[in-house]
């Protein structure tokens, strides 16, 4: 008999969201092997996910699988796979920005990049998407440091500064080919500079656009209207079927409230963002720049070459954008594309993943024991 299966691994914080790292060379090349491993680590399908790493939220249930890439212009490669929390499903249907923040520290401390003597740049070609990305942050003495004094809103305390850039991005800023679509019924701007983002007047769906996320959550009304719009949205933009996928997602827009270009509330795309995703923050700002967008009569943009302030439930993102608003029948391009992230590490070791058996649960045994408060 062999010993229970143990797998190196890495936690982090990448920006405002938790995740493992792994090295792909630790994880099965199998996909359907990987992925059944890893909601075994994660402790999916549960709603606490509490046999595993994941913290009972989509935003606590990432991970990164990081390797050396064979591309003369990238120095790794960043797969991103978004574990279901109650549901058992692995899907690599979508990037993750947030996440992308603790690839270029994981990768130098795990050996796959050398660190320069006072900052690194690492190279990272993003396997979701095929787009490019370049991180940069402090290795003083050609090491890692995590501590630092950069803030972002939704994480107490500071950090590192983790500066990402994103050079043009790979497709199309407007999949639908228009400025502005009507989908069952409302008017709405497709865009991605990254991720997939439906842009939604909150107006036009009965709210604010300032309610808190668990507020927005609980109106069941709202959430049938979204599930409509995602899906019709979804077809419109040649991603297809999007009935459980975890992409495009919504943003409601609102004029900003503090100081910014917008006020958001994200949906990912079931629950409510508590702040809003780097490349969805991407697609937003980027959005608001196209003539005609939903977002004109609602967002104050600043001044040339100023950044960008998405405000989100717990602060804001900043996003260093340039558009080229194209004219004539030209679509508008995406110029360029930074952000300032942080990442930490919080623990590094051996995951024990839970067993591969298969038992029912306890509740559906005869007689078996049940925790009502996990369902
Ligand atoms: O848009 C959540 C997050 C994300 C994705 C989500 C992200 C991004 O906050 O780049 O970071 O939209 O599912 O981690």
């Amino acid at each position: 008999m062999t010993g229970p299966e143990e797998v190196r691994c890495t936690l982090m914080r990448g920006g405002t969201s938790k995740g493992a790292y792994f090295l792909a060379g630790d994880l099965p090349s199998d996909p359907a092997a990987r992925d059944d491993l890893l909601l075994r680590v994660m402790g999916s399908p549960d709603p606490r996910q509490i046999d595993g790493l994941g913290g009972g939220h989509p935003l606590t249930s990432k991970v990164a699988v990081v390797s050396g890439s064979d591309d003369p212009g990238a120095d790794v490669d960043y797969l991103f796979l978004q574990v279901a929390v109650d549901r058992p499903e692995v899907t690599d249907r979508q990037n993750c920005g947030n996440i992308l923040a603790g690839v270029g520290p994981f990768a130098v401390e795990r050996g796959l990049v050398p660190a320069g003597d006072t900052e690194t740049s690492v190279r990272i070609r993003m396997l979701n998407t095929g787009e490019r990305a370049v991180a940069t942050f402090p290795t003083p003495g050609g090491r890692v440091d995590h501590t630092g004094t950069a803030g972002i809103s939704g994480v107490p305390g500071t950090a590192a500064p983790v500066v990402i850039e994103f050079p043009q991005g790979a497709g199309p800023l407007l999949p639908t080919g228009n400025a502005r679509d009507t989908v069952a019924g409302t008017e709405v701007t497709c865009v991605d500079n990254g991720m997939p983002v439906v842009l939604i007047p909150a107006a036009a769906l009965g709210v604010t656009g300032y309610e808190t996320p668990r507020d927005l959550e609980e109106d069941v009304a709202l959430a049938d209207r979204l599930r409509e719009i995602r899906l019709a949205a979804g077809r419109l933009m040649g991603i297809g079927d999007v009935e459980g996928a975890t992409v495009p997602k919504l943003t409601l827009l609102a004029p900003p409230r503090d100081g910014g270009a917008v006020t958001t509330r994200t949906f990912i795309p079931v629950r409510c963002h508590t702040s809003i995703g780097v490349l969805g923050a991407a697609s937003v700002a980027a959005g608001l720049r196209v003539p005609g967008g939903v977002g004109e009569g609602i967002a104050r943009l600043p001044g040339a070459g100023e950044r960008t302030r998405v405000e989100h439930p717990t602060g804001f993102l900043e996003v260093d954008v340039r558009v080229d608003p194209g004219s004539d029948g030209i679509p508008a391009v995406v110029r360029r594309t930074a952000v300032v992230r942080t990442a930490r590490k919080i623990f590094d070791g051996t995951v024990f993943p839970r067993s591969a058996a298969t038992a029912p649960p306890p509740a559906q045994r005869p007689g078996g024991h049940h925790d009502s408060a996990a369902r």
